[in-house]
């Protein structure tokens, strides 16, 4: 298999909010990912994927861009982002920015000058209705707002200052493809594609089946149009470019996924919600217990889906993947159970991408009241719940600030982060769990972490090997072989807190433990093990 840089390099994934703050005004910049470009580098990891940093009035955390190609003020200027390429790019460390093109700020020049009527060059850039339909969402009841200045409705999927581009424009697609040149050009490596497969809407914009505002993915997901578009942006932007593009894709599954990417026409890569969605019943805020099977079936099914997966088990928009995937109750099963995960997802066939954090096992926030939180998703469920309480308990399970607190770097005063107060809390467990503490601790997770990635972005087998997997029967166990050219590695995880017992191993070639003294004829609870 021709390799690309992408199927050989780990991917960490930085909220610039909320990553290292240099000028102490209490929000991450972008000389502060300046300044921790040595950790990355010694992290291992071969890329970075910037959360957006275009300028924005930050309604919902800088996905309202008001324009593309200037950088929000309060993370830097244009020098800041130049220098920052340029010294990554010294360390041999790619970069990724974030592409917003499904919808822009209503602050954006074109948003401002398509309100201002029907007859000028900016009037058909978006989506707008002398009446709406009954679409829903994702962040408040209705999908449609009026704008008194045009005396019309305009769609916005997210919210009301997110209206959504209309693609079927000629223009906005040469202008957004104009746009993703110019950034290529100034040399950056890829973009990781904001709900990309929401761009194409439904002929005639039909209503939802239901009463009231009804959340209509069926008619905004995968349209049929959406293909030719990414096929346009790829021949328009990419061919010809050592860059990777990769979607944010929702609504998506086995069936329609494979259209996506197999064919390399149009994306690299999805991100796909399945295993993330794994704990929700119904909707995100409704949690549901979820089993190893469940998780190990579906880690299995896009294995057998996809020629090539991303593989993640949190971002932004999720909460802590130990609090989720793994176990809290005591410090030693957080340590242990966040390298188990690690290994299960990251030693599968893909590209790896790793969320600011994972890698010191930091954890779902005790946020106690409301006014600690940021993130409009979260506030403005919370403010329609009839029922505070339980909408709180739902905002610490899986509201996205758990995700966005700054990163915990040593245990002074503001983690190491900033040193006057941050834009929204710390996890009062810094102390314990931050990055200089981890360095000199060789059991910690941080170490393991860097032994997992050399692993993962050097060893042919994982890279290249194919999937099959062990075990199948377990209820506890999750493992699975990676094969290439005859030669094996196994990966064995206990996903329980309980202690297993196996066929006796041959434990003469540990690739990587979680534990000191692997037993023959047992695995402790949590443990896992890579056997060449
Ligand atoms: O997220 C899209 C998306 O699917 C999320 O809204 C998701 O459903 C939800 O957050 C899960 O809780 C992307 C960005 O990642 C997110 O941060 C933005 O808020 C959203 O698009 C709008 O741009
Ligand atoms: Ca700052």
């Amino acid at each position: 298999m021709s390799r690309n840089w992408w199927q050989e390099r780990v991917i960490y994934q930085i909220y610039p909010r909320s990553f290292c703050d240099s000028n102490n005004d209490g929000i991450g910049d972008l000389r502060g990912i300046i300044n921790k470009i040595d950790y990355l580098k010694d992290l291992g990891i071969g890329a970075v994927w910037l959360n957006p940093i275009y300028e924005s009035p930050n309604d919902d955390m800088g996905y309202d861009i008001s324009d593309y190609e200037k950088i929000m003020s309060e993370f830097g200027s244009m020098e800041d982002f130049d220098e920052l390429l340029e010294k990554l790019h010294q360390k041999d460390i790619k970069l990724i920015m974030d592409l917003v093109v499904n919808h822009t700020s209503d602050e954006h020049k074109w948003f401002i000058e398509s309100s201002k009527g029907k007859n000028n060059k900016y009037s058909d850039y978006y989506i707008w209705r002398d009446e709406p339909n009954n679409w829903a969402s994702f962040f408040v009841p209705s999908a449609w707002s009026y704008s008194q200045e045009r005396e019309q409705w305009y769609l916005h999927l997210f919210s009301k200052k997110q209206p959504d581009l209309n693609w079927d424009n000629n223009e906005v697609r040469q202008d957004i493809y104009d746009m993703i040149n110019r950034w290529l050009d100034k040399g950056v490596d890829g973009f990781r594609m904001d709900v990309i497969n929401l761009i194409s809407k439904a002929e005639g914009l039909p209503n939802g089946i239901g009463e009231g505002f009804v959340f209509s993915p069926e008619y905004f997901a995968m349209q049929p149009k959406l293909h030719d578009y990414l096929k346009q942006m790829r021949q328009s932007c990419f061919v010809g470019r050592d860059c990777m593009c990769v979607g944010e894709t929702p609504f998506t599954n086995v069936d329609n996924a494979p259209s996506l990417v197999n064919d390399g026409k149009e994306l690299d890569m999805i991100f796909q919600f399945d295993l993330l969605d794994i704990d929700s019943n119904g909707d995100k805020w409704h949690v549901k217990p979820f089993d190893v099977k469940e998780f190990k079936s579906i880690l299995s099914k896009w294995q057998n889906t996809l020629k090539w997966n991303s593989l993640f088990l949190s971002n932004h928009d999720q909460p802590r993947s130990v609090s989720r995937f793994g176990n809290t109750s005591t410090k030693e099963y957080r340590i242990r159970s966040a390298k188990m995960i690690a290994v299960a997802v990251h030693l599968l066939r893909g590209t790896s991408f790793i969320f600011q954090g994972e890698e010191l096992a930091m954890a779902n926030v005790p946020f106690t009241e409301i006014n600690e939180l940021r993130d409009i998703e979260s506030i403005n469920f919370y403010n329609n719940a009839k029922d505070k309480k339980w909408a709180f308990e739902s905002i610490l399970k899986k509201g996205r600030d758990n995700a966005r607190t700054p990163m915990q770097w040593d245990s002074s005063l503001f983690a190491g982060f900033s040193k006057t107060t941050p834009w929204i809390c710390i996890n009062p467990d810094y102390v314990d769990f931050n990055a200089e503490k981890q360095k000199y601790d060789e059991k910690s997770v941080l170490n393991f972490y860097k032994k997992l990635i050399k692993i993962k972005s050097t060893n042919e087998i994982i890279i290249e090997g194919t999937f099959k997997q062990v075990m199948k029967e377990s209820d506890k166990i999750f493992a699975y072989d990676r094969i290439f050219r005859n030669k094996k590695i196994r990966i064995i995880c206990n996903m329980s807190d309980e202690k297993v017992i196996i066929e006796k191993q041959d434990l003469n070639n540990i690739l990587l433990c979680n534990i000191d003294n692997p037993n023959l004829y047992y695995l402790l609870p949590y443990e896992v093990r890579v056997l060449n």
